[in-house]
């Protein structure tokens, strides 16, 4: 007996403890658009309230001159964006920052670094950071770069909550966005991270040029490590003058959709947020997201570097969607 929604030769998941193929996967994503929405929306009321959206915010803790060479970052030293580089923020800011974002409504606070990794030397600050955020009552997020395993573990000591550190992409198109590191890198940090105790926050950007097929494998990948990441972004890319990406094609909004609704399917138990990008999505784009089973996003008119949708702009989306915060 097919189920409803079901089509005849498309199953909606692995067999019990079996891993996510590219093909099983791929059959999920390409159901019809409704089959799909559906599918996902019902996954998703098994674990989480439909109507309850978490609320993140962002703070660049150290801005620009990054050695990587990211093709679609602003704050990388190998392209000419016109951003300034700082040093690490001192912790009464970060403090006050986190406070307002407090009051905003956020329950969890991310704070990144352009760095490759952090030094030794930074190490003493980061901890101290760590503690006087969670000291608000918020929840921490950190994302540095590649980290040793002694340095996750020490962050983990200092109570930091999560570790974002995206893969961005499949292993195939990895080297078309950076080449100063590799996809093994990326999955030897997440692999510490997931060592140390912390919970993993980790996903991806849509429209760097890459191919449905790399947009699937992506989650392939993710959905596959030991344990699937807690908290997995969606992002879209936000073209940014001057970087080697900015010129990509924009990915299609029901394909975007579409990779939404795959994600909270293959990793039921994760929260996904809809990331960076939602300046240039409408609203009817967003709610489609969040009946795919999107449940956080960053809120605040700043990302880290770029324009995000202003509190009131939010706010009203809610109103109207009648989306409660978390
Ligand atoms: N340096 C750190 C690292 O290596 O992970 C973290 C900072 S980085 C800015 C965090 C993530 O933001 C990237 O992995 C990427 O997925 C996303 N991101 C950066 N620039 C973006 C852009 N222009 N548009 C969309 N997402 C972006
Ligand atoms: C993630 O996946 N997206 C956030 C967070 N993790 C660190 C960053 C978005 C950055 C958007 C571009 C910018 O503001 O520079
Ligand atoms: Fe550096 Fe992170 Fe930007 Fe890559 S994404 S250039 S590692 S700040």
């Amino acid at each position: 007996m097919l189920e409803m929604g079901e089509q005849a030769g498309v199953t909606t998941a692995p067999a019990a403890g079996s891993a996510w193929t590219y093909e099983t996967a791929s059959a999920v994503y390409r159901l019809p658009f409704n089959d799909l929405l559906f599918k996902a929306q019902s996954v998703h009321r098994e674990h989480f309230d439909p109507n309850r959206v978490q609320l993140s915010k962002l703070l660049n803790i150290k801005a620009g001159g990054c050695p990587e060479d990211c093709g679609y970052c602003s704050q990388s030293s190998h392209h000419k964006t016109g951003l300034v580089a700082s040093k690490l923020m001192d912790v009464e800011t970060i403090v006050a920052e986190a406070r307002k974002a407090k009051d905003a409504g956020a329950t969890r606070y991310c704070m990144g670094a352009a760095w490759r990794n952090p030094k030794p030397r930074d190490m003493d600050a980061i901890v101290e950071i760590v503690g006087a955020v969670k000291a608000l009552g918020l929840e921490t997020c950190m994302t540095l770069g590649m980290l040793e395993r002694e340095q996750a573990d020490r962050l983990s000591e200092a109570g930091l909550d999560y570790y974002n550190h995206n893969i961005d992409t499949s292993e195939r198109y990895y080297p078309k966005v950076t080449s100063t590191r590799g996809f093994s890198d990326r999955l030897e940090t997440l692999e510490h991270v997931r060592q140390s105790g912390m919970k993993v926050c980790c996903g991806g950007i849509l429209g760097l040029g890459e191919t449905e097929r790399d947009r699937v494998e992506m989650l392939v990948t993710l959905a596959n490590l030991t344990e699937p990441p807690e908290s997995v972004p969606i992002n879209q890319l936000i073209p940014i003058p001057g970087t080697p990406l900015a010129d990509s094609k924009r990915t299609d909004p029901i394909e975007f959709v579409r990779i939404v609704a795959l994600a909270r399917i293959m990793m039921p138990k994760s929260y996904v947020r809809l990331s960076a990008g939602r300046t240039a999505m409408s609203d009817e784009m967003q709610a489609l997201c969040f009946l795919a089973g999107a449940n956080s996003i960053f809120i605040g008119d700043t990302l880290l570097t770029t324009a995000n949708p202003e509190d009131s702009t939010d706010r009203r989306l809610f109103d109207r969607l009648g989306l409660q915060a978390t």
